[in-house]
């Protein structure tokens, strides 16, 4: 019998409030919930939107917000290095054909029996981060990534803190078990938060921050339109992690998404279309969809230049994984660095 020493919760963070909400209560204490929504009114790779984009490539296979990355460059941009990406959500469609050939290894830190997606969320996630190039379904940011499928999320899309301690000690050791071996996670990728987190965390995010990972999070969906009002969401707001917000197909901050002093970057999240449980595929929105275009991204900077650096926020040089991004993503909203787009959105 696993033992829980953490109190509190982490939430799975997709929503929008313009789209059916369901909440659940729990304790009172936390203050928590979590809500499930509904396909948006568009749905598809293309999203069923008829207005044509500048960056769109017109490959079926290629999302959106994927597109929007790329500006329609997409192939002959993918590499065949070894890059290893922690997924730490309510694990992984671990059969979808369109995922199980870049899965490399499935853990349950929640204490069951298997990293098996009963939600459909952890699925999502990772086929924005490495869904395949077959001509089927979607393909990810990195086609060729190697994807560690860890469980800490419950099936309802809830979790316990010392769960996702639990996940990030394990992506630092990969699946040897040792860390400081080749195996050892390059990335870890959490669309997931609450507002506020016991000191584990923290101290298991430096630990993995400190041995080179790469952190990235959602920047959370308790957004209230206003840029000038800061929401905050752990562990999205850790110094260590980027965190990530999301924007719409017309560039703009989705209203949901949080703004404040924390949030580094934006990337696409609303309207993603992506897999889903039971091998299925299904559009959701959130800073949850947003977060692993960051993730993918990092592991194909990684797997074209190597390893660099983590870096810090306020690095602008690309001789770090963070300056690299904040030196090539497209600057929206007000001139230079903002607390609703960050450094700005994304770009490959
Ligand atoms: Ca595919
Ligand atoms: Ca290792
Ligand atoms: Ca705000
Ligand atoms: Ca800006």
């Amino acid at each position: 019998m696993k033992t829980k020493t953490l109190a509190g919760l982490i939430l799975l963070l997709f929503a929008v409030s313009t789209f059916p909400v369901a909440a659940f209560a729990v304790t009172p204490k936390h203050k928590g919930f979590v809500a499930l929504v509904g396909p948006p009114p568009w749905a598809g790779p293309g999203g069923g939107d008829e207005t044509t984009y500048p960056w769109q490539d017109n490959d079926p296979e290629t999302p959106w917000g994927i597109e929007r990355v790329f500006n329609g460059n997409y192939d002959g941009d993918q590499p065949t290095t070894k890059v290893q990406v922690a997924i730490l959500d309510t694990g992984i469609d671990l059969d979808h054909p369109d995922l199980v050939s870049n899965i490399k290894w499935t853990v349950d830190a929640t204490g069951g029996r298997s990293a098996d997606d009963k939600n459909g969320h952890g699925t999502h996630v990772a086929g924005t981060i490495g869904a395949v190039r077959d001509g089927n379904g979607v393909v990810g940011m990195y086609a060729n990534v190697e994807i560690y499928a860890i469980k800490v999320l419950g099936n309802g899309g809830r979790g316990d803190w010392s769960d996702l301690v639990t996940g990030i000690y394990l992506a630092c050791q990969g699946p040897d078990g040792i860390e400081g071996t080749a195996d050892d996670a390059d990335v870890i990728s959490m669309s997931l938060g609450a507002s506020s987190a016991p000191t584990e965390v923290h101290d298991a995010i430096i630990h993995a921050y400190n041995m080179g990972i790469v952190l990235v999070a959602a920047a959370g969906n308790e957004g209230d339109g206003d840029p000038s009002t800061e929401e905050i969401s752990y562990p999205a707001a850790y110094a260590e992690v980027i965190a990530v917000g999301a924007t719409n197909k017309d560039d703009a901050v989705a209203s949901f998404s949080n703004t404040g002093s924390y949030v580094e970057v934006t990337a696409p999240g609303v309207g993603i279309y992506s897999t889903y449980k039971g091998g299925g595929y299904d559009t959701l929105s959130g800073t949850s969809m947003a977060c692993p275009h960051v993730a993918g991204l990092v592991a194909l900077i990684i797997a074209i230049n190597g390893k660099m650096p983590v870096g810090t926020f306020d690095d602008t040089g690309t001789n770090t994984i963070r300056g690299y991004l904040h030196s090539t993503a497209l600057d929206l909203g007000p001139s230079g660095w903002d607390p609703a787009y960050g450094y700005g959105l994304i770009q490959r």
